[in-house]
């Protein structure tokens, strides 16, 4: 971070989900860039930042980012240099033929957490009006979406924190289950330290001994893929012990009776042998976890990769129920979502099955108010499609041409050799992106757009809070927006009207679209998001108030606060309330045998963001993190023969991978762990598992059979 005296322009990193507000200024150096600054206001992060969101500003650099058009030449069969006529009337015409030769379907689409919500829209509107698609889904199926479904299902409504990150500290106890915040997302960390300076305990639940997990009053490292019997466990014993609330359970929830008859199935001692946490460590988490009045559960990737992660967020979800935490103050359940706009991403469009405002596809009122909108018959409007794997799995198959904004599956898809070869298999493959990603690298047409900095947008972070990031400084020459790309695809398929490029216009457009539903933004503007830390969903517009820069208009006008804390009165059910989950525990679809018999398990590492392409680009980020790794346990070291440092070779039933050990008595034996952030023979999707979640169709990345050998030098 730099210290200067220069004006800054307030606003928002562009990884991860924390949305840690920061300034930009001019560079000192003078050399026409922005430098990061403090800024120390904005409550979330109080001005800390990662190392990701420091060098943040090192990505907008031409050295490193796509500058022109290209495409893909038949004479050479390279990408080269086009102009943006050129390029943007080549994906027009790969789109329109896949259309007439194989209908509107053959025609895919593909998002991401990342894109503002302006993007998430009119991406969704891109494909239903445009192309006339039901192929479109997007990278968040790969990240929250099994919370994001066990939300649905027990609270009628799924914001993943119900509450601020500023409730943490003032809680009794908090159980974050796979969540390594520590390294993915640093400033966050203090709200833990806070909770155990204020007297409150932590418990970690994650089959490795993280950084995370060190700072927990009890850490229990579970088998990958046990998460679900686990919590069982718990419940069991909280039954067994008299620690349930049956005042509250009889008042606000539904389905006690099934969902405690199938937890009582679940025995400690058989607990202990499924998940390897013993007894004594069982009895001690219902301890701490149901002794104090307020209590927590935060989930994260751990429990929610895994094709049972549905059920097993439903299972913990059962914990903060039968104790009376859920929907009440400094208590309840939250999912810590993960990109950029995770939560935003989820709520306006991209995704299979949903319109606007997490409004459902199938509903007939929601088709008739979002078409009315959109100045369609609600006849015309697809109905869902395949959910992301499926999708990506049904390319060069079904699906022939795909318009691919803000991922990058090579590196990231579960079996992404698979998924590679999907790819390269399109009739017609158009990628719009900052930097020329592994994916991109594969598409006939590369289109070079612009970035957080350049232009401005909102997000969503992951307490539900919506943000504005603003524009800081102008995109190179070359340089187009994703809102002007498809407003001219959409032109050159005969849509005119309705794709504006203006951020604010498509906003304006997306409340009224939002408007009524679930996630209801029709009372925030960008007036508001830029007088205000930002605004909680839901936030309806107030009857008769009109909005100017912020300020409300009008005789008695009162603008609605936002919606901090959710299902204080009641849950978003259609009786008021929550509802239980039976569910019994279940195997990994892939379980260890003679010939794969270490788990593995996948995730992150502090200096890399996600598929990498565009921290791999940053020189600090390179020199803390420049390469995967195998973590494993010394005695499994020894086992095969490997000392730290040393090349081996991971073979799973999916491909083979090869990265240096690193030793680590943080590991249990009898799992390894490689984080994902990188393309080629150390990619760890090669290796992993897409078997599915049959709720959400969350891949399970967190755990897969393996077999480990000594690279042969
Ligand atoms: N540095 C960095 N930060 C990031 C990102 C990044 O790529 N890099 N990505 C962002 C995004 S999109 C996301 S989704 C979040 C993810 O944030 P996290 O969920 O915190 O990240 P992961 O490393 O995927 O997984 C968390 C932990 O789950 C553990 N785990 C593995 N298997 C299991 C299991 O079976 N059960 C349990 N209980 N735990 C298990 C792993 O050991 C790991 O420590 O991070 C966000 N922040
Ligand atoms: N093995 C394993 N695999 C995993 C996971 C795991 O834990 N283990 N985690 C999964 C999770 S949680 C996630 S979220 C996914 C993420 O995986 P990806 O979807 O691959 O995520 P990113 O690397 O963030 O890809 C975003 C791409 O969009 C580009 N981009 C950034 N901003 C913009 C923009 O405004 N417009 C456009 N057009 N492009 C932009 C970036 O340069 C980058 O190429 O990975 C999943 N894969
Ligand atoms: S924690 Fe997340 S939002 Fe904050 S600086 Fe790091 S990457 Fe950016
Ligand atoms: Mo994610």
């Amino acid at each position: 971070m730099h210290s200067t005296t220069a004006p800054s322009t307030p606003t928002h990193c562009p990884y991860c989900a924390l949305q840690c507000g920061m300034g930009l200024a001019p560079d000192p150096r003078g050399d026409g860039g922005l430098a990061v600054v403090e800024r120390a206001q904005f409550p979330v992060n109080r001005g800390a930042l990662c190392g990701k969101g420091r060098t943040a500003t090192a990505v907008l650099s031409s050295r490193v980012r796509l500058t022109e058009p290209l495409v893909r030449t038949h004479a050479t069969g390279r990408l080269e240099p086009a102009t943006w006529e050129e390029a943007l009337d080549r994906i027009a015409e790969g789109l329109s033929r896949t259309r007439a030769e194989h209908g509107a379907d053959a025609v895919g689409v593909f998002g991401g957490g990342g894109l503002t919500n302006e993007k998430a829209y009119a991406l969704g509107k891109f494909a239903r009006v445009a192309l006339g698609t039901s192929q479109i889904d997007y990278n968040g199926r790969f990240c929250m979406s099994s919370a994001a479904a066990a939300h649905q299902r027990a609270f009628g409504l799924d914001r993943g924190l119900p509450f601020p990150l500023e409730d943490i500290p003032r809680t009794g106890c908090v159980i974050l289950v796979g969540s390594n915040l520590a390294e993915t997302m640093p400033p966050a960390l203090r709200y833990l330290t806070e909770l155990r300076e204020n007297g409150g305990t932590l418990i970690v639940v994650d089959p490795r001994r993280t950084k995370t997990a060190e700072q927990a009053d009890l850490h229990l490292a579970p088998r990958p893929g046990t998460d679900l019997a686990l919590a069982l466990g718990l419940m069991h014993l909280l039954v067994a012990e008299g620690r349930t609330d049956e005042a509250y359970i009889g008042e606000r929830t539904k389905g006690w009776e099934e969902a405690r008859a199938a937890a009582m199935a679940h025995w400690p001692e058989l607990v202990e042998r499924i998940t390897g946490v013993s007894v004594p460590e069982l009895r001690e988490a219902v301890r701490l976890f149901s002794t104090p009045k307020d209590a927590m559960v935060l989930t994260a990737r751990g429990p929610e990769q895994q094709s049972k992660g549905t059920d097993t967020v439903g299972a913990w979800i059962n914990l903060t129920l039968a104790t009376g935490r859920a929907g009440r103050p400094l208590s309840g359940y939250g999912c810590l979502t993960g990109q950029g706009n995770g939560q935003g991403g989820r709520e306006h469009g991209q995704k299979a099955d949903q319109l606007p405002g997490y409004r459902k596809l199938t509903d007939p009122a929601a088709r008739a108010h979002v078409a009315q909108v959109w100045g369609v018959d609600p006849e015309s409007l697809p109905g869902p499609g395949r959910s992301a794997y499926e999708l990506l799995d049904a390319l060069g198959g079904d699906v022939r041409s795909l318009l691919l904004m803000g991922s990058n599956p090579v590196v990231s898809a579960p079996r992404a050799a698979h998924i590679e070869e999907r790819l390269r298999s399109l009739d017609f493959l158009a990628v719009a992106d900052v930097v020329l990603s592994e994916t991109a690298e594969l598409a006939d047409v590369v289109l070079p757009v612009a970035q957080w900095a350049e232009e401005t947008g909102t997000t969503t972070n992951l307490e539900g809070r919506v943000l504005l990031r603003r524009r800081a400084i102008t995109p190179p020459p070359g340089v187009r927006t994703d809102l002007f790309v498809l407003h001219e695809l959409a032109a050159r398929l005969g849509v005119e009207k309705g794709f504006p490029t203006d951020p604010e216009e498509v906003f304006e457009e997306l409340r009224r679209a939002s408007a009524g539903g679930p996630a209801d933004y029709s009372g925030i503007t960008y007036g508001r998001l830029a007088a205000e830390d930002g605004v909680f969903w839901p936030c309806p517009a107030q009857e008769g108030v009109e909005v100017r820069g912020g300020e409300p208009v009008g005789a008695e006008a009162e603008l609605h606060p936002g919606t901090p804390r959710l299902f204080l009165d009641r849950f978003a059910t259609e009786d008021g309330r929550a509802r239980f989950v039976p569910v019994v525990h279940r195997a990994a679809a892939e379980e260890p045998d003679a010939e794969f018999p270490v788990l593995l398990t996948t995730g992150r590492v502090v200096a890399q963001y996600q598929s990498g392409a565009q921290t791999r680009r940053v020189a600090e980020l390179n020199t803390a993190a420049p390469g995967p790794f195998v973590e494993l346990h010394p005695q499994l070291a020894e086992r095969i023969g490997v000392a730290d440092g040393e090349e081996v070779t991971v073979v799973s039933r999916r491909g083979t991978a090869v990265a240096p050990a690193r030793v680590s008595r943080a590991i249990r034996p009898d799992t390894v762990f490689m984080p994902f952030h990188w393309p080629g023979e150390g990619r760890a999707n090669t290796l992993t598992n897409p078997a599915l979640d049959p709720v959400s169709r969350m891949p399970e990345f967190k755990v897969c059979a393996v077999r480990l050998e000594r690279t042969a030098a």
